[in-house]
């Protein structure tokens, strides 16, 4: 029996003729052209322009609102924001999909075939980039005063190719042809300082001025990306920094005799925002990168006290009441002494109360704990680019480093372990220290890695500051990952469980009783099916494999990274495959592995990784002793608009980290949501989703946290495992012959030598036999038709936990303390 359906779609603001009509209208009035010459780009602009009318309209009046309402906003300070596309979003959140997909059906136009035409903004890596995105939606969707500040790169994250089966960097472009969404904003333009040298005073009283003097100006131009909330009442903006040459031209360093040295050291000012660093997770190390950070946090510390002027004028005493900032990751950290030098050095306020307001402002989220990601930048490139800053770190670590004394007399010991600065051959400057110093509030991002931060990462700073560390567990807007990717899906759960689970997650519970219905679990998985032959036209499309909608889809969609074991995988199928060429009646359930990944194009073994992924697969997909048993689809240049294809399709979700190092992931969220069962260590969130799920329906498998440290204590050896495992001995020779590399042995080894020689650092040997049992054990539960379907629906029904707004409600009572602000129409 269906439930009584809740109608709380959000109701359309506009009928089908006057959004036909607005399309016409842009198609002649913006565009130049008409219903008989426009191709699909054109369509989609004018598409986009139609709808932008009411995104602009709702943005205006909440503006509105929060000015007159003087709201306190949380300001999302992140280098990333992986926005994907935007028009099927901001029609869902309008309400208008239908609409607009019946009114372009009457002009000849199909509405899939325009969405395609847009471009992904690919402000982002990965992960961090992608949950800043989700965010945002929450955020407006919950009536939040926000704001995204990031940069506007020229170019986003790499598009990627794959050249015999290697990955080959391209530069993605995605505004060649204009942007619809973006307004660029001349009246808001800030300036930034770079270089120079810092001069002396001494003001009435004797009070000690400082002066920076730059070297360079850079002019940052700010566009402004709506973001509007399902429903669409709230409209909030992601605002983007784009740098450009000043027209200002220093005089003060001239006569002071810098010229030389300040056009030495000028950076050409538009580089700046050119390029994304296409490195998640390692630190690039490049002046630039330090550049980017400190320019946009500078223009958007400049954007909000100008806002902040316009209602209170010189009076700070309100400025943490009004204003606080979320650091995603250590990127924006710099924001701290930047802030002290405005208050102290421009507002002249005292070092204390300057401070009092810094720390009520910040708080920050940790994304990891891979050491390499932990950011450090040398004290003379900072010195160099920011002297004034480096000069207000000191001074913050020299009162912190009283504070140590304090707590812990005379324990040098400790004072080197928390002092921002880490002394050595090179003096550095710790990026995180000082971030938990100077916030309020310090999150992790999934419960088993918020403890890790406590236990082991910043214990000591927990004890000094109790309560300041907390955890914040991920989430998913599923406005955007289940209700606009899988329109079939979606349908399907309104009919049963009413319509307004996209705002309340927490109702998707309702779909638990239905889980052993045979009906229901026929139409759900009729549902995967449609989803997957969707995937494999995709695949043969992008790659001209052909693979069987009754198989297993098996999916792996996430950055390579050694720590994430795409390789586990991979032995794993190279595996399954020898078992297959030994006895051709090896009885398995057909299945088709799916990847899609993006390799750092310096992490030369995360590209030998995918090189190896595409020669097993040409193999493996060619030998008709195979028996189309095994399928290996490697789908080139993975990003959002590819994942909202694969994700609605995967049975089988792959999470299969090293406990211990992946910190949260939301990959994962997505695909339960979507009906897909995990494959899973105890990592990160996983361990989240096996709760919400039971473990009945998810496969754990492999070593702990505690099993992990344990036998890295005790002399880890994966020649142990290579040694006593012929399987695992087998695989591993296999990569150094040229079985799967013809006239080319050795073209895989240094996956071998990753895994014996250089120590095997994330123990996926150590692992290798648990994963194996663990995929014969999903083999043996997806034959089982009902129990499939069961846990499938299940995955669906538990992860409420797991919405971007659950995840945002916990920082408004944890941290932000903030409160919806109704708008006005
Ligand atoms: C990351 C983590 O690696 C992910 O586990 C996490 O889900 C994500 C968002 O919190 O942040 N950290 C990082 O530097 N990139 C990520 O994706």
């Amino acid at each position: 029996m269906n439930a009584k359906a809740t109608k709380t779609q959000p109701s359309p603001v506009i009928d089908k003729a006057a959004f036909k009509a607005a399309v016409i209208k842009h198609l002649h009035c913006t565009l130049g052209t008409d219903e008989n010459k426009a191709n699909n780009h054109a369509w989609w602009k004018a598409t986009c322009a139609a709808i932008q009318e009411q995104v602009l309209e709702g943005l205006r009046k909440t503006q509105k609102s929060h000015y007159l309402n003087d709201t306190r906003a949380v300001h999302y300070f992140s280098a990333e924001f992986l926005m994907g596309r935007l028009l099927s979003n901001n029609l869902q959140n309008f309400g208008l999909f239908d609409v607009a997909s019946g009114a372009l059906k009457e002009l000849g136009v199909e509405i899939s075939d325009i969405l395609e035409e847009e471009p992904d903004m690919a402000l982002g890596n990965g992960g961090l980039g992608r949950l800043a995105a989700c965010f945002i939606d929450s955020l407006a969707t919950m009536e939040l005063p926000a704001i995204g500040y990031g940069i506007h790169y020229e170019h986003g994250l790499f598009r990627q190719e794959i050249k015999s089966g290697a990955q080959i960097e391209r530069p993605d472009s995605w505004r060649d042809y204009g942007n619809p969404w973006e307004i660029c904003r001349p009246e808001s333009i800030q300036e930034v300082s770079l270089y120079g040298y810092v001069e002396t005073k001494y003001g009435d009283n004797g009070r000690v001025l400082k002066e920076w003097h730059p070297g360079s100006i850079v002019k940052g131009v700010p566009w402004d990306i709506p973001v509007v909330g399902y429903e669409g009442k709230t409209v909030n903006v992601l605002r983007l920094w784009q740098s450009e040459a000043s027209d200002y031209f220093n005089w003060d360093v001239f006569n002071a005799g810098g010229y030389v040295d300040a056009q030495r050291e000028n950076v050409s000012a538009e580089t700046i925002s050119k390029v994304l660093y296409p490195n998640d997770e390692t630190e690039a190390g490049k002046e630039l990168r330090l550049i980017q950070q400190y320019f946009f946090c500078s223009c958007s510390l400049k954007d909000i006290i100008r806002r902040y002027k316009r209602a209170h004028g010189d009076d700070w005493s309100r400025f943490a009441d009004q204003v606080v900032i979320q650091l995603n990751d250590t990127h924006p950290a710099i924001s701290i002494p930047e802030l002290m030098r405005i208050l102290v050095d421009r507002a002249e306020l005292g070092w204390d109360e300057a401070w009092g307001i810094c720390t009520k402002v910040f708080a920050y989220t940790n994304h990891t704990l891979l050491p390499e990601a932990l950011e450090k930048w040398p004290a003379r490139m900072i010195e160099k680019i920011l002297p004034r800053h480096l000069e207000i770190i000191y001074e913050i670590n020299h009162r912190f480093m009283a504070e140590v004394d304090k707590k812990w007399p005379g324990d040098n010991a400790m004072k080197a372990k928390l002092s921002i600065i880490e002394e050595g051959n090179e003096k550095m400057v710790r990026m995180g220290h000082l971030s938990v110093i100077g916030s309020f509030a310090v999150n992790g991002v999934a419960e088993m890695h918020s403890r890790l931060v406590k236990s082991s990462l910043f214990p000591e700073f927990d004890e000094l500051y109790p309560g300041k560390l907390t955890n914040v567990t991920n989430g998913i807007t599923p406005r955007r990952w289940l209700k606009a990717c899988n329109p079939a899906l979606s349908k399907l759960i309104d009919k049963k469980i009413g319509e307004d689970w996209p705002r309340d997650l927490d109702k998707l519970q309702g779909l638990a009783k239905f889980a052993s219905n045979k009906t229901f679990q026929k139409q759900f998985m009729k549902v995967k099916l449609e989803n997957k032959e969707l995937l494999a036209e995709e695949i043969r499309k992008s790659l001209d494999i052909e693979v069987d909608v009754n198989a297993i889809f098996d999916v792996q969609i996430k950055r390579l990274h050694e720590y994430k074991r795409q390789h586990l995988a991979l032995l794993n199928i190279m595996a399954l495959y020898r078992r297959i060429l030994e006895n051709p009646d090896y009885d398995m359930h057909p299945r088709v592995f799916v990847f899609g990944a993006k390799a750092a194009p310096g992490y030369k073994l995360a590209k030998d990784i995918i090189f190896a992924i595409n020669k097993v697969a040409d193999k493996i997909n060619n030998d008709p002793r195979v028996n189309n048993k095994i399928k290996v689809a490697f789908l080139p240049n993975y990003r959002v608009s590819l994942a909202e294809k694969m994700i609605p399709a995967a049975d089988v979700s792959e999470q299969i980290s090293t406990a211990g190092k992946e910190a949260s992931g939301t990959g994962n969220m997505k695909l339960a949501l979507n009906g897909a069962v995990t494959i899973g260590t105890l990592d990160g969130a996983n361990v989240e989703i096996a709760e919400e799920v039971g473990d009945d329906n998810i496969f754990i498998f492999g070593l702990t946290v505690e099993e992990v440290n344990e036998l890295k204590a005790n002399g880890y050896n994966p020649h142990d495992y290579y040694y006593k495992d012929p399987e695992i001995k087998a695989v591993l020779d296999w990569l150094e012959t040229d079985y799967f590399t013809p006239g080319k042995p050795g073209a895989l080894v240094s996956i071998k030598q990753s895994l014996l020689d250089n120590g095997d650092p994330y123990m996926v040997l150590a692992d290798f036999r648990a994963y194996s049992d663990a995929q014969i054990a999903v083999d043996a539960a997806y034959r089982d038709k009902e129990r499939w379907a069961e846990m499938a629906i299940i995955n669906t029904a538990k992860m409420g936990k797991f919405t971007s707004d659950r995840s945002i409600r916990d920082y408004v009572e944890r941290v932000w303390k903030l409160s919806p602000c109704k708008i006005e129409s």
